[in-house]
């Protein structure tokens, strides 16, 4: 528990003090707090006991105390505002944006082990934060991207069930048959047919979980070489590490777009529990299913235009504007492109959120990579042109809750610029970096015991017999 601990206690002490010493201070204290273990599995095993007494605890001793009130509005909303689900590895505030175990994503810049060429965190690093808590040394980073590697060998039945579907069919759909056909060698799934103990489901599902992790960029890199590539595909590179040889399978081998990968990967891996990805895979996780089941459901959910599929539309809506109004388009003109966007009964892709009220922190990061890293490409001035003309005429359509960017209005014109220009792909790479955050909430919902999710759902006539009811009363 003092890991857990430390991490939130690190983010409260940042927040208290602000300033850059105090954060490096803790994170050193917070380093040799770490074990110098560089087993995951077993760390895990040691942190799992800690935490199951909490949540007994917890329901023990304030079982029913009230988070808040449930509205109509909330049930006929989408549940926007009502708490309802246990998510242990990341929690997103609506004006700072996302923290995982209590990190903002400049302080896991700050202190995630980076490669030894870059500067942005290695994914691994942010897996394993995810999973303990405790923030890794490099060695344990490197432990992790070994494991992976070592785990990721795909069968030829899963390259076969993706053949199967005709190469135009939508890349998602080619990487959800390709995640489900993963699912054959599930160690859950087998374990629980010979009748495993339930103190034990963490363990099998963390090995689906690794393995999974380890095999998604294979199976998206070969989507990609399939459709895009003449299937010319390209072996994976055991000695790079997770997004630097993601981006190699892929056909990209300049530094600053592994760069890119790494970024990619870290900040769209978790966004705490309720965003649709997240909970379908919590939710179906909850049946028991394993986790190869839970996570190709998750991406099915991915795949809708108004989640993870924003990212598409938002490079093919940029690439209309300028097919349309050219690269020098004045903020007049765009104004007015945004208002035909409107009124023709269309969102505009890459703004607004269900949570978020301000900027989003994934956008400011990735902002601040094309600061450094391609400031003259014409479509981030485009970009930036929009952070300027979008939210004044969201906040004049009166109903928006949210004008300003997520982080699908920036990732597109980044993938592009390093030459992944293929729109319809990119939220295979969304699916692929979701895979930390909801298979490391997945290991974690086994070895809580989560129960079966199953709420409560009320028709109109009950709705408005209960209402009647109140207002009578
Ligand atoms: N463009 C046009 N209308 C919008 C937008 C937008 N970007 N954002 C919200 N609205 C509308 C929304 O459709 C709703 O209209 P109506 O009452 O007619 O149904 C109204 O404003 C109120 O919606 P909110 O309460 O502000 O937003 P909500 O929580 O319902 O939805 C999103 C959140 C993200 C679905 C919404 O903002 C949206 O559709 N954005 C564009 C799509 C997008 O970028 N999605 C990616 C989100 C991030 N991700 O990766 O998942
Ligand atoms: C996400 O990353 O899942 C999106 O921002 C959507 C959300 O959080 O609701």
């Amino acid at each position: 528990m003092v890991f857990f601990r430390s991490v939130s206690a690190l983010s409260r002490l940042r927040s208290r003090v602000g300033q850059q010493s105090s954060l490096s201070n803790s994170v050193r204290w917070l380093q040799m707090q770490s074990s110098t273990d560089l087993d995951l599995k077993s760390q895990l095993q040691d942190l799992i006991p800690e935490q199951q007494d909490r949540l007994k605890k917890l329901k023990s001793e304030h079982g029913k105390v009230q988070l808040g009130n449930i509205t109509v509005d909330m049930v006929i909303g989408g549940m926007r505002g009502m708490t309802g689900l246990l998510w242990e590895t990341s929690l997103l505030d609506a004006d700072e944006g996302i923290r995982f175990r209590g990190l903002s994503i400049p302080e896991c810049q700050k202190v995630l082990p980076a490669a030894p060429s870059g500067a942005e965190p290695l994914p691994e690093g942010l897996l394993w934060l995810l999973l303990t808590g405790k923030v890794p040394s490099k060695e344990q980073v490197e432990a992790l991207s070994k494991d992976l590697a070592s785990r990721a060998a795909v069968p030829d039945y899963v390259y076969n069930a993706i053949d199967a579907l005709p190469s135009t069919a939508h890349p998602m759909t080619q990487f959800a048959s390709g995640v489900m056909a993963l699912q054959v060698q599930s160690e859950f799934q087998k374990a629980y047919e010979s009748g495993i103990h339930k103190s034990k489901f963490w363990e099998p599902t963390y090995e689906d979980c690794l393995n999974l992790i380890a095999r998604v960029p294979v199976v998206a890199a070969y989507v990609y070489r399939r459709m895009y590539k003449n299937g010319d595909s390209i072996p994976s590179d055991k000695s790079l590490d997770y997004g630097a040889n993601f981006s190699h399978m892929l056909g990209f081998d300049d530094e600053k777009m592994k760069e890119l990968m790494r970024l990619y990967i870290t900040i769209h891996s978790d966004h705490e529990g309720g965003n649709v990805s997240a909970h379908t895979g919590h939710l179906v996780g909850s049946a028991l299913s394993d986790p190869y089941l839970s996570f190709a459901a998750a991406l099915n959910g991915l795949a809708g235009p108004l989640h993870g599929l924003a990212n598409q539309e938002v490079l093919l809506w940029i690439k209309s504007v300028v097919e349309e109004c050219g690269e020098n388009i004045s903020k007049e003109q765009l104004k007015e492109y945004v208002w035909k966007t409107l009124n023709s009964g269309k969102v505009v892709p890459g703004y607004g959120h269900g949570v978020l009220r301000k900027t989003d922190p994934r956008y400011v990061c990735q902002r601040e990579f094309a600061l450094k890293h391609l400031p003259d490409d014409p479509l981030f001035q485009l970009v930036s042109k929009l952070y300027e003309v979008v939210p004044p005429v969201l906040t004049e359509l009166g109903k928006v809750k949210n004008p300003w960017p997520n982080v699908d209005a920036h990732s597109g014109v980044l993938l592009n610029h390093y030459g992944l220009t293929e729109a319809r792909y990119y939220t295979v790479l969304f699916g692929v970096s979701r895979s930390l955050g909801i298979c490391s909430q997945l290991i974690w919902d086994r070895a809580l015991g989560l129960a079966l999710e199953r709420p409560k759902s009320v028709t109109m006539d009950w709705l408005e017999a209960h209402c009647k009811k109140v207002s009578s009363a």
